[in-house]
Parts: structure tokens; C-alpha cells; sequence
């Protein structure tokens, strides 16, 4: 591997040979500079295999202050891998370090934000996010199942107040000039930690080892929408009957489409609270517009069926504000639990 970095002088883009009518037209121009990419890791996937539920670090990061139907406690866990890594599950976020600012409500039942459609939306109170002071203010809505934090050029713009549940969305306003690289941290959140799955005991069908899913929707003002032009890549898959059912023959992709994708037709593993988890380290600079994801897959788009839109008022009573915006996550919306996913706007 060798550190290759792209000079903004090969950057120059030229358009030559223009020919109108007899004569030959050249120009030249200069793109606007992105910046500089690191050297993409070429090195072979090195997985992570733990197995069993995580040791409980924290009880819930999140108190919802009245009272919601389908509230889940947030909690943080730990757990070892077999070559000793100890993992924080199901991540480690800006959330549980107290890095901010945290998400403007666009809707959450815990903060009573509850407009009944988009003309009830206001956003000009949603604070302003600088990057460049000679940039242009973006504003955007973001929808995550469950958890996102956002950085646009490296910088945290919106952390998700809201971890598990209720299913709430968030306004996010940022004032950047292009090209501008969106880094989204993605999480399913789960009530088995370390396990990938929850406990879903109060409904008549409730399956207490419930392998649950996931998904992640934005829109920006810039006509900047998730869809399958991003790139995502998956950090934390369960659960699992063996390690072996996440294949990586395929490039960077973490396969596990054998298991199924999207429910119902997931298969459900039997093994319970002996399931594998395969994770991978997530890289120190995800969050960089340096850092180079062109190895990684591209985002699968996911229908609102798939997701299970009807109990995400957060989402259904705004079809104007994610006109136009796919749910996006890694190639398993259920099986992959921790999700990166970027876009450079140029
Ligand atoms: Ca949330
Ligand atoms: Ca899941």
C-alpha cells in the first residue's frame, strides 16, 4: 500500500477541442477543490467475532420525560471479542459522550413536538450549524431507525436526542460551501445487547428475540436526498448461528443476503442468547471528507414497506418534506446494526 494522493493539480479538468464550425475552441478549468483523499484501505477485512450477550455499561442514555407508548430503554453494553477487543454495543455514539449539538425536533413525542403535517413545520428557529461563514444555509429533515449523528466536512452537525424509541425525526441546518462530504453514523438500537435483537413482549406476535432492522431517510434544501448514490458500509451484524454466515467474497461487501434482508422474510435464528455477532473497527477518520470510501458498497435503497413505515408518524405526516428521498442502509436492513454512510455533494 502506498500513499497516493491526489494533487489538485490532476483535479484541473479540461475541456478541449470544441470545434464550431473551423474553429478549434480549448478551456481549461479549474474544479472546486475537494479535499485531498487518503490512500484507500486496501488491507483484507478483519472481522471481529463475539458471542452471547454484552456486560451492561449504562443503564439508558435516554429519559423520556412523559409518558409514550412503545418506549425502549436505551442501554450501552460492552462485549469481548475473541481476540480481546472489547466492543461498546450497539455502538459507541456522540450521544453517550455528551458531543453535541444535539438533534432539533421535527417531530418527537417525548418533547411534545407533534405538528400534524409539513405547513405546521417551522425551522427558523433550528440553530445554524457553521462550516464555512461564506457558505450556503442548507436545510434538511432526517428520519433514523434509530439512532443517527451527523457530520458534514468532519464537523457534528445533529445527534439524535432520541436513541431507541419513540420513532422521532429531526430538522438539521448547516452553512457549507461544495463539494461538502455528509458522514451519517446509523444505528439499530437493541434490548438484547451485544445480540442484534430486542424483546418485543407486549404485542400478541411479540417475539422477545426479535432480530430488528433498520434504515436511515434525509432531505436537503440543496436537493441533496439519500438514495443509492451514497456509499454505506455495515460495522455490527447479528444476530448470527455462526460467523460464517457473513461472506465477504464479494469486494468490501458483508454479505449475509442468504439470511434474508428485509422482514418478514429474515430468517430468525433459533440460537438465542448463544447468536454470533460479527463487527469490524470502524475507522477513526469515518467522519472525514479525507477519508476514502470509494472500496465500500454503494447504499441499498429500502421501500417504506420495507421499513414498516405505519407506526413512524415521524415520518408519514410529512410526505412533502422527504419528497423525493430513499430509505437507505448496507446491503441487510436487518441483519447489519451499525452503518456508515457518506456522500460527497459536489
Ligand atoms: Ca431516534
Ligand atoms: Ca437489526
Amino acid at each position: 500500500m502506498f500513499a497516493w494522493r491526489e494533487s489538485a493539480l490532476v483535479r484541473a479538468r479540461c475541456a478541449v477541442a470544441v470545434f464550431l464550425g473551423s474553429a478549434l475552441l480549448a478551456a481549461c478549468q479549474t474544479a472546486p477543490s475537494a479535499p485531498d483523499l487518503d490512500a484507500a484501505d486496501t488491507s483484507p477485512p478483519k472481522r471481529l467475532v463475539t458471542q452471547g450477550p454484552a456486560r451492561k455499561t449504562v443503564e439508558n442514555l435516554y429519559h423520556c420525560p412523559v409518558k409514550v407508548k412503545n418506549h425502549r430503554i436505551a442501554a450501552v453494553g460492552e462485549i469481548t471479542a475473541t481476540d480481546g477487543t472489547v466492543i461498546t454495543v450497539p455502538a459507541a455514539t456522540a450521544l453517550q459522550k455528551g458531543q453535541g449539538p444535539k438533534s432539533a425536533d421535527l417531530y418527537n413525542e417525548c418533547t411534545q413536538v407533534l405538528p400534524r403535517n409539513s405547513s405546521e413545520v417551522s425551522t427558523a428557529s433550528t440553530p445554524v450549524i457553521e462550516i464555512d461563514p461564506d457558505g450556503e444555509v442548507i436545510t434538511g429533515f432526517i428520519v433514523a431507525d434509530n439512532y443517527y449523528e451527523m457530520y458534514v466536512n468532519g464537523k457534528l452537525v445533529s445527534v439524535d436526542n432520541t436513541p431507541f424509541t419513540p420513532f422521532n425525526s429531526s430538522i438539521v441546518r448547516f452553512k457549507v460551501k461544495r463539494p461538502y462530504t455528509i458522514a451519517i453514523l446509523g444505528v439499530d438500537w437493541e434490548g438484547r445487547l451485544g445480540q442484534g435483537m430486542e424483546r418485543m413482549p407486549d404485542t400478541p406476535k411479540g417475539n422477545p428475540w426479535h432480530p430488528g432492522d433498520a434504515g436511515v431517510m434525509m432531505r436537503l434544501s440543496d436537493g441533496t436526498v439519500t438514495d443509492s448514490s451514497w456509499k454505506a458500509q455495515s460495522f455490527y451484524i447479528a444476530p448470527l448461528n455462526s460467523p460464517d454466515e457473513v461472506i465477504e467474497a464479494r469486494g468490501n461487501v458483508h454479505d449475509t443476503t442468504k439470511l434474508g434482508r428485509v422482514h418478514p422474510v429474515a430468517k430468525k435464528p433459533a440460537c438465542h442468547e448463544k447468536c454470533y455477532a460479527v463487527h469490524y473497527p470502524i475507522p477513526a477518520n469515518w467522519m472525514s471528507p479525507r477519508f476514502n470510501d470509494s472500496l465500500w458498497p454503494r447504499a441499498f435503497e429500502y421501500t417504506d414497506t420495507d421499513i414498516g413505515v405505519t407506526n413512524l408518524p415521524a415520518y408519514t405526516r410529512f410526505p412533502e418534506l422527504f419528497e423525493g428521498a430513499r430509505w437507505i442502509w448496507s446491503i441487510n436492513l436487518v441483519f447489519d446494526n451499525v452503518v456508515i454512510a457518506r456522500k460527497t455533494v459536489r
